[in-house]
Formats: C-alpha cells, structure tokens, sequence
C-alpha cells in the first residue's frame, strides 16, 4: 500500500495517463469552445484552454524540509529593507534554484517520464522553506535589528509554524486564522495571473523555482495579489478622511471620489467571478465570530453595503462584489500584523501550494510547451470581415 503523498501520486498516475490518452484518442478532435474577438483583445478572459488539477500537502514533510541554504539567508540578510517584501521572496525563491533536483536531472540526461518525481522533490522543498524565507524578510524589513525567527517545530503543522516564525505563535486564534487563509489563498483555477505565469514557465521545463518566482512576480501586481495590501491602504486613507463618520454618505463619497480620480476600488471586482467570492464570504463569517467590534470590520461591512451599489453606477465593472482581497488585511490587522507590504507575501506562500501541485501534474502528464498563435490587428481584421 502507498504511503507517502510522493507514492499516492505514484500509483494513481498511470491510471490517468491512460485516462487522458484514451479521451484525447476518441474525442481529440471535438470543439470545446468559440473565440470571439473581444475575447482576443480581452486578456484572453474565459476561453477554456487550461488543464488544472490539485494535490494535498504534507505538513510534516514540509518542517523535514524547511531548513534554508546559508546563502539564501545570505541573500536575503542583504536586501535593503525597502525592498518591496514581494520582490526579496522572489529573488530568495529564484536562488532556492542552485538545489534544483529536476535541473540536475535534465542535465544528466534523465527520462521524460520521470521529471516529476524531480519536480515533486523541488516543489516539496520549496513550499517547506516558503515560511521561513517569508519570517526572514519580515523580521528584518520590519523588527529591524535583524532578529532571527525561530526554527521551526517538527512536530508542528505548516500554519502554526508560519505565524510562529513570524512571532505570533501565541496567538491561537490568529492561527486559527491563519490556516483559513492558507487555504483560501491556495488557489482556484489555473487562469489566474500568478497560476498560469507559473504553468507556462513551467512548460518550457524551466525549474519548479523559476517557473513559482514568475507566478510570485505576477501576483505582486495591484490589479492581482497586491490588491490585499492596497485595499488595506486605502481603508486606511478612508478612515483618516472620514473619521468616526461611517454613514452612508461620507463613504459614498469617497468611494466616488476615489472613482473620480481615475483609481479601482481596490479589493472590488474580478475577471472571472460575477458575484461575491466566497472567500471574502468565509473571511466575514469569521470576522462575524471573532472581531465584529473592530471599527475597521464595520468599514469594510458598510462598504460590503454600498460599494456594489456605486461601482454599478460608475457602469464600468463587470462584477461590483467585493473579491478576496476586500477583506483578508482587516483581519490581519486586527491580531497585529500592520505590514501592509507583507500581506502579499502570505498570499504568496499560500498561492504556491497550488500553483506547484499544478506543475508536478504537468509534468507528470507531460504537457507540452505552451505556444498559442498570435496575429497582427490586421489579420483579426481580415479574420472577422471587418470594413474599418
Ligand atoms: N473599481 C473601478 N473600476 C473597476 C473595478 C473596480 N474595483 N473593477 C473593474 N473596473 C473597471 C476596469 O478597470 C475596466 O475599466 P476600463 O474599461 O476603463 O479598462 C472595466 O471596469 C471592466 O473591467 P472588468 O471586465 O469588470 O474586469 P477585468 O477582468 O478587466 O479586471 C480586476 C478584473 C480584478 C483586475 C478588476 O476588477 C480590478 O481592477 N479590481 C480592483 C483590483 C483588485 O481588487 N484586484 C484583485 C482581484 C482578485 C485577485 O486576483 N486577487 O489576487
């Protein structure tokens, strides 16, 4: 019988090779979707063209393996503290490449069908050290004097470690917190920016390393990850302007005068959901147990009320319900953690669970190099008969 995650996968593998081989054989050819040309222009949205999967993670495993190279802390020790925190944990995962197990293997020439065992190894490695490197950067960008997080506790499961290394081990609700978010952050599907910049570095065979650090880059834009950070921000600027004033009135205000000023109204909105995300739903559902006092809850529950209302009137967005990232900084927050500029961090370390799972599948699979076809505005213009 298998009994490590690495030896499930193992055996179930063949099976859906064979799986895919036969649907792929008797259906291969059979049209799954149209392409219009709004779509084209459009980033692509909703054309279905992605294979996504998940695996389930280890904690144990992880603590064997959460011990970082010298170098790496090296590294990571010389980042100036005004480095964003988004850009050190990509260099740090970057570097992690110098241990590259499927690197090592390619070089020596190993069998196609099995990289993912390499795959695996380096991605296990990488989510076990993603806490740590996270702590390391937040003790030195934030508790200056470079203080040294502490190691992590083998016994101990993958969330209680983060938030202990992170000084907050204390705190049990936070924890309790923290493992909420972890798996709400993990992932959805593959279209997203930070899961499919991972996939397609990944499909040229780049490292498991290389191939997360472009999702992690990815994810720190403000229309993606680093909306969390921006939403909290702007709470913020709220409540200076607004003060105690939470009435209907002084919010919609400023939501308009936020919209006026050519600005989204960060943590609203999404390219694939066209209601509210259940994660936001699930954060509020713990907030309504744990913290519905904190005034900083009660503006992000006013605007829960009013901003769809407002960005259906500005007339632009798709979807004027709060995403994720409306309400995961409230909650952070209210335990103590302040670092704005951390929060896409913890996305981050959360996002790679399943973003890594997806590139051990592919390989597994053996997808291919992506390589879609693209053409001039004026070859669409031919293609749609178009008389301009
Ligand atoms: N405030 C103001 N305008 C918004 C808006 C918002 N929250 N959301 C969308 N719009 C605007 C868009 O900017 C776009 O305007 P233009 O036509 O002038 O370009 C228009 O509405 C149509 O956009 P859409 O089709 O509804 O949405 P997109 O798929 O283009 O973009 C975004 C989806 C999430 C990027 C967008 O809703 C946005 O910018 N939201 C604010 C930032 C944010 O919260 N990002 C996090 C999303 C969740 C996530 O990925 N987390 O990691």
């Amino acid at each position: 019988m298998p009994k490590t995650l690495k030896e499930t996968f193992a055996a179930k593998l063949p099976a859906e090779v064979e799986r895919i081989k036969k649907l792929r054989k008797v259906h291969g050819s059979k049209i799954v979707d149209e392409v219009t040309l709004d779509q084209v222009y459009g980033g692509a949205r909703g054309i279905k063209s992605l294979v996504w999967e998940q695996v389930r993670m280890l904690s144990e495993d992880w603590a064997a393996r959460s011990d970082l190279p010298g170098y790496v802390v090296e590294l990571v020790d010389r980042c100036p503290p005004d480095l964003h925190p988004m850009a050190q944990l990509s260099l740090a995962v970057t570097a992690l490449e110098r241990d590259c197990a499927f690197a090592k293997a390619y070089a020596r020439g190993t069998n196609k069908k099995e990289y993912w065992e390499y795959v695996f190894e380096d991605s296990m490695n990488i989510i076990a050290k993603l806490p740590t490197i996270a702590a390391r950067i937040y003790h030195n960008v934030f508790r200056e004097g470079r203080s040294v997080p502490v190691a992590v506790q083998k016994d101990k499961d993958f969330t209680f470690n983060l938030v202990n290394q992170l000084g907050f081990g204390n705190n049990e609700e936070f924890t309790e917190l923290m493992r909420l978010y972890i798996t709400l952050h993990a992932d959805h599907e593959g279209g997203n920016v930070s899961a499919h910049a991972t996939h397609l570095v990944g499909s040229t065979l780049s490292s498991p390393m290389l191939s997360l650090a472009s999702g992690f880059n990815g994810l720190a834009g403000p229309l993606h990850g680093l909306a969390n950070q921006e939403s909290l921000n702007w709470l913020q600027k709220m409540k200076a302007t607004i003060g105690d004033d939470l009435s209907d009135k002084a919010i919609t205000d400023y939501l308009w005068s936020t919209l006026n000023s050519g600005q989204v109204l960060p943590g609203y909105g999404h390219s694939v959901l066209r209601q509210t995300d259940p994660r936001y739903l699930a954060q509020r559902t713990f907030a309504l147990r744990h913290l519905p006092n904190d005034p900083m809850f009660k503006l992000v529950s006013q605007l829960y009320k009013l901003a769809p209302e407002v960005l259906t009137q500005h007339g632009k967005t798709k979807n004027p319900y709060p995403n994720i990232d409306a309400h995961s900084g409230v909650l952070l927050q209210h335990y103590g953690l302040r670092e704005t500029r951390f929060y896409t961090v913890l996305f981050g370390i959360s996002r790679a669970m399943g973003v890594l799972a997806q590139v051990i599948i592919d390989r597994a699979l053996g997808f291919p190099i992506e390589r879609p076809k693209s053409y001039s505005t004026d070859a669409w213009v031919g293609f749609v008969g178009a008389k301009l």
